[in-house]
């Protein structure tokens, strides 16, 4: 069994830049192949509380041979090894977010597992790294990313430059 997969990134805690890089490393060990494509970062404003650092978000697509469940404990374990604590406030700072946003074409609604994730098309911190490693990708049930890109406002959404550009 293979599955094409897709996971947003996020951290707005602690060197951002960094745990993003460090996480997309480590999700390599889930993909079939070894192989994962991974987005620009981009710098975001955060959407929630106020007072917070702006994020820093990135997608990341690969095939998988773990069930939904199984791909979500490995990402979950990703964040504890990042030192993600839950404090209760909601949408607030972390140190290292994971979502799992699409499992294939599957609709997945379990007690702890929302697939596709519940606010994609409300974000685009989420919906412009994922156009950019899979533009006219259909998210179920809700239509074409680029489509619901276009709905988003994007003024809070910039490529993050790093020293090698
Ligand atoms: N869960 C259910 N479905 C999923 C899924 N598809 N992927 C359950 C991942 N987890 C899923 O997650 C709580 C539980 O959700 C998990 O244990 C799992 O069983 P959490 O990570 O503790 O909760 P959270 O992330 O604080 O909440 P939520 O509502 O998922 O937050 P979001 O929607 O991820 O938003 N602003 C900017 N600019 N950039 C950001 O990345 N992120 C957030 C968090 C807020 N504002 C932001 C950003
Ligand atoms: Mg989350």
């Amino acid at each position: 069994m293979s599955v094409q997969v897709y996971i947003g990134l996020g951290s707005n805690l602690d060197n951002p830049e960094t745990h993003i890089y460090t996480a997309l490393a480590e999700l390599h060990s889930l993909a079939l192949d070894g192989v994962v494509v991974s987005s620009p970062l981009y710098v975001t404003s955060p959407v929630g509380p106020r007072g917070q650092p702006d994020y820093v978000n990135a997608v990341a697509g690969f095939n998988t041979g773990l069930g939904a469940q199984e791909l979500l404990d490995e990402i979950l374990d990703i964040e504890q090894k990042h030192g993600r604590q839950r404090t209760g406030n909601q949408w607030g700072p972390r140190t290292l977010d994971l979502d799992l946003l699409l499992y294939g074409e599957n609709v997945i609604q379990t007690e702890v597992l929302t697939v596709p994730h519940p606010r994609i098309r409300e974000r685009a911190f989420v919906l412009k790294p994922l156009v950019d490693i899979a533009p006219g990708l259909q998210i179920p049930g809700q239509g074409d990313v680029q489509d619901l890109l276009g709905g988003c406002d994007q003024s809070g959404i910039k490529r993050q430059v790093t020293d090698a550009e």
